[in-house]
């Protein structure tokens, strides 16, 4: 398909921005490659909620830093971050909040020091990452893991405390890594000026605050054009999972 046909098909309103005539060089852009590490925080909560952070360096991650966060919301143990052999994770004993943050600059996650992250508060916005570029219809892409159903990831894309979006992508499949993809363009909630060209602080969390004892791993999360991802559905067949689900909690974006 060329891009012209997908532009005339998306309407071209959010893209018109990012495209332009060089090849598609820049696809993937790798968020995080989950190498390195382990980078992880754990907290064993007896009066929640409670919260863990770190910072750490890694160059395979976009901007340099991983900022790494867990947040209780009941008695338990809780983990987050990425560690070998395990790519990015949460994992609760209880319900709780968890997550990465890239924001491309290191220092205290929880700045303003409430027990909470909200993008206000507690976001840089250090990156300067297009993931339009020149691509007609670039896509997110998670490879992920539920060990429960009913899951979700949040994924946010920030160009500023109030410019950013929120792409929730239902794990449907329990108990198995899957691939998950979703438009650039189809954010499930996003505010007036959100720009996907200068994108700030891009971060993943997992809502584990519905029920208990939830575990998830993340072992890809890139941003691709479509060529790419049609050939990942075609290899999943009619497990491959795609698209937008309803977002229960936006609430869960501030973690409080
Ligand atoms: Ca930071
Ligand atoms: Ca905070
Ligand atoms: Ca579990």
């Amino acid at each position: 398909m060329t891009s012209m046909k997908l532009a005339g098909l998306l309407g071209g309103a959010v893209l018109a921005a990012g495209t332009g005539p060089q090849a598609f060089s820049a696809f993937p852009i790798v968020i995080d490659d989950f190498g390195g590490g382990p980078h992880t925080v754990t907290l064993a909560s007896l009066s929640p909620p409670e919260i863990a952070t770190g910072t750490f360096a890694h160059a395979g991650a976009v901007g340099g830093v991983r900022d790494v966060f867990v947040i209780s919301q009941s008695t338990g143990l809780f983990g987050a971050g990425v560690a070998f052999g395990a790519g990015g994770y949460s994992s609760f004993t209880g319900t709780g909040f968890g997550g990465i943050l890239w924001d491309g600059v290191a220092g205290a996650v929880d700045k303003n020091l409430d027990g909470a992250l909200t993008i206000s508060d507690d976001f840089d916005f250090g990156l300067n990452l297009d993931i339009v570029e020149d691509c007609a219809a670039p896509l997110i892409h998670i490879n992920a893991f539920a060990d429960l159903p009913d899951a979700s990831l949040g994924l946010i894309f920030a160009n500023s405390a109030t410019e950013w979006a929120l792409y929730s992508i239902a794990l449907t499949t329990v108990g198995s890594f899957a691939d998950y993809v979703v438009s650039v363009s189809s954010p499930t909630l996003s505010t007036g000026g959100f720009d996907p060209t200068a994108v700030g602080a891009v971060a993943l969390f997992v809502d584990g605050t519905g029920f208990p004892n939830l575990d998830i791993r993340v072992g890809t999360f890139e941003i691709t054009c479509v060529p790419e991802a049609s050939t990942w559905m075609a290899m999943a067949g009619l497990g491959a999972v795609t698209g937008v689900f309803g977002w229960r909690r936006v609430r869960a974006a501030r973690a409080a």
